[in-house]
C-alpha cells in the first residue's frame, strides 16, 4: 500500500472537526490544562459527562512539569496519596505524611488517564472571555494561542457548556475576565478576585478545599486560581491541595448535574 498525502491531510482535519463538533455543547468546558483542570477533566468524564479541557499553551500540564525551581519532583502529602493511586502514579514516602513523585510522569498519567476516560483536551485554545447569558456564565470564547499571540484581528468563536471551570492557575484569567467585561459580582466580599497572600503551605492547603466553590452562577474555580480568588496563601510545591480541588469540583459539579 503506497501511503497517499492527501489521506493524511483529510484523516486529520476530519477527525479533528468531530472532535470539535462534539465540543460545542459541552457539559463543562475547564479552561488551563494545570494538575487541578487535569484532575478536574478525569473525574468529570469517567462519570461520563462530555467535558474538555482548553489549554492556551502547546504542553499540558501548567506548573507541574518543573516540581520547585525546576526539581523535576512534586510533594504530595497524605490526603493527596488516594489520587496519586487513583491515576497509578508511583510515589515514595519521604517522611511520614510526605509522598515524592516525579513531576514528569504526573503530568503524563494525569493526562493519559483523564483521555483514556473520555476527557478531550484542545492545546493552543486561549479562552479569551465567557458566554454570559442572563446571569449565567454559560460557555468559553475561543481563538487559537498564535493569533493571540501576534495580536491578529481575528474574531474568535464560541463553545457552549453547562458549567465552566476556571483553572488558569495563578492569573484567575477567566475570573477576572468576566468581572472586567461581563461585570459580575463573584461570591467574594467585594465580587473581584482578591489576589493571592504570601507563602503558608499548612494554611493555603487547608483553604484550597474549602475556596473550590461555584464563584459564580454556572463558574466553578479549582487549583491555584481557587486560592487567588478568595485571597488566601499560595503554598509551593506541593501538589496534593491542586489534585484534591480538581475532584472537589468534579464531584461538585456531578452532583448538580444529576439533581
Ligand atoms: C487557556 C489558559 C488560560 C487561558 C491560563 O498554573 P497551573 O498549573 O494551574 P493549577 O491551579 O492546576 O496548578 C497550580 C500549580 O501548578 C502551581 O502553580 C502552584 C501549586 N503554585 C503554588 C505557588 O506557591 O506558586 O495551570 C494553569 C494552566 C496553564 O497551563 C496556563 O497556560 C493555562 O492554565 N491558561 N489556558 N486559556 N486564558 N490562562
Amino acid at each position: 500500500m503506497k501511503l497517499d498525502e492527501t489521506l493524511i491531510t483529510k484523516a486529520i482535519t476530519e477527525t479533528y472537526h468531530k472532535k470539535v463538533q462534539d465540543s460545542i455543547n459541552l457539559d463543562v468546558a475547564i479552561v488551563g490544562g494545570g494538575p487541578s483542570g487535569l484532575t478536574a477533566l478525569y473525574y468529570l468524564s469517567k462519570a461520563g459527562l462530555n467535558s474538555a479541557l482548553f489549554e492556551k499553551k502547546l504542553s499540558i500540564g501548567g506548573g507541574m512539569w518543573g516540581g520547585g525551581m525546576g526539581y523535576n519532583i512534586i510533594v504530595v502529602q497524605k490526603k493527596g496519596k488516594e489520587i496519586l493511586d487513583e491515576f497509578k502514579i508511583n510515589y515514595s514516602e519521604y517522611q511520614d505524611g510526605y509522598y515524592t513523585a516525579d513531576a514528569i510522569e504526573s503530568v503524563g498519567k494525569l493526562i493519559a488517564e483523564s483521555t483514556s476516560a473520555g476527557g478531550k483536551i484542545f492545546n493552543l485554545y486561549s479562552v479569551e472571555d465567557v458566554v454570559l447569558i442572563e446571569n449565567r456564565i454559560s460557555g468559553i470564547v475561543v481563538n487559537w494561542s498564535p493569533f493571540e499571540m501576534t495580536g491578529l484581528h481575528i474574531d474568535p468563536i464560541v463553545l457552549k457548556s453547562k458549567f465552566v471551570i476556571e483553572a488558569t492557575g495563578h492569573p484567575c484569567e477567566v475570573a477576572n475576565v468576566a468581572v472586567k467585561k461581563g461585570r459580575i459580582k463573584l461570591n467574594t466580599p467585594d465580587g473581584k478576585v482578591q489576589g493571592e497572600k504570601s507563602m503558608w503551605a499548612d494554611a493555603g492547603e487547608i483553604a484550597i478545599e474549602k475556596n473550590t466553590v461555584e464563584i459564580y452562577p454556572g463558574l466553578y474555580v479549582t487549583g491555584m486560581a481557587a486560592n487567588a480568588i478568595f485571597g488566601d496563601y499560595r503554598m509551593g510545591p506541593i501538589f496534593g491541595g491542586m489534585l484534591l480541588s480538581g475532584k472537589i469540583a468534579a464531584e461538585k459539579i456531578i452532583k448538580e448535574l444529576r439533581k
